[in-house]
């Protein structure tokens, strides 16, 4: 089994997932789209970096919810993730991919390869590459940016692998992550959704379980009671 998750499987941990990020106040004048793109950070580096640097706290005071904890109680399973936040590791998962890349990182936009950790309960504010004095920025995927060569190979082969796609918390729009829900089932795997709503994954679901991922993942994955 592989899960493949968005920002629903953190939304129970408070993360404010890209549409609820509008709708808490101070950032509900923009539009995500732009604030995560190459374009948007040329316009207002400092504006992105702020929203970056909001976003970061929130995540710091998150906690990992059932759901992500019941997923790294699988040690043997592949969570390929949309997620950029660090819930799915600080449960202790142990196969992570993250398709969109990690928010507890700024990396150079020059692509020369620096990167490193930053510190999300004070997370630093725009500066340079100490490499090649370009601008540092974090190290997710915005949109019209190509996803990591390596994170998408083992995503892709992860998917073509499997014979159970654990399909949480996204609705399926942002491609090409929500390619591989197609790619698993066309490789004859089963695909489990689990979702508050239809998501535009459903028309593909073997099984739809409607509720939050929470509850309804420690209940998929837990072993069942060993009768006595
Ligand atoms: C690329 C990191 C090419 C940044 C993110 C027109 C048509 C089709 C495609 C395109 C198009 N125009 C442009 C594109 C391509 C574009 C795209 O797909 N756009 C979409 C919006 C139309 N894709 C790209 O640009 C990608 N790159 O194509 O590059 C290329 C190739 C080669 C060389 C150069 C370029 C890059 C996409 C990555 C963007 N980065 N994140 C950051 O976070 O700051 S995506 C970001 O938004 C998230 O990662 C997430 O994946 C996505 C959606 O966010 P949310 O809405 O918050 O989350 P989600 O959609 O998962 O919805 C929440 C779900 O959870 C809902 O279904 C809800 O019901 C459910 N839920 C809520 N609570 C719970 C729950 N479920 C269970 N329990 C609960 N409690
Ligand atoms: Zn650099």
């Amino acid at each position: 089994m592989v899960s493949f998750s968005g920002a629903g499987l953190s939304a129970e941990s408070g993360v404010p997932t890209f549409r609820d990020a509008q709708t808490g106040g101070l950032w509900a004048k923009h539009d995500p789209m732009r604030l995560a793109s190459p374009q948007g950070f040329a316009e207002d580096p400092q504006l992105v970096s702020e929203w970056y640097a909001h976003r970061r706290r929130a995540i710091a005071e998150a906690q990992p919810n059932g759901a992500h904890i019941a997923l790294a109680r699988h040690p043997e399973m592949i969570h390929v993730t949309q997620n950029v936040d660090d819930l799915l590791h600080r449960a202790g998962a142990k196969q992570v991919i993250q398709l969109h890349g990690t928010i507890a990182a700024d990396r150079c936009h020059a692509s020369c390869g620096y990167e490193e950790a930053v510190d999300m309960t004070d997370p630093p504010g725009l500066r340079h590459c100490p490499d090649c004095g370009d601008q540092l920025r974090p190290a997710v995927v915005w949109f019209g940016e190509a996803l990591p060569s390596s994170a998408w190979t083992d995503a892709e082969q992860a998917c073509r692998d499997c014979d159970v796609l654990l399909v949480i918390g996204t609705s399926a729009v942002v491609y090409p992550a929500a390619g591989l829900i197609g790619l698993a089932k066309s490789a004859g795997a089963k695909i489990v959704i689990v979702n508050t709503q239809a998501s535009d994954a459903s028309s593909l679901a073997d099984v739809e379980l409607l509720g939050n991922a929470s509850e309804v993942v420690p209940a998929l994955l837990e072993e069942p009671a060993r009768p006595r």
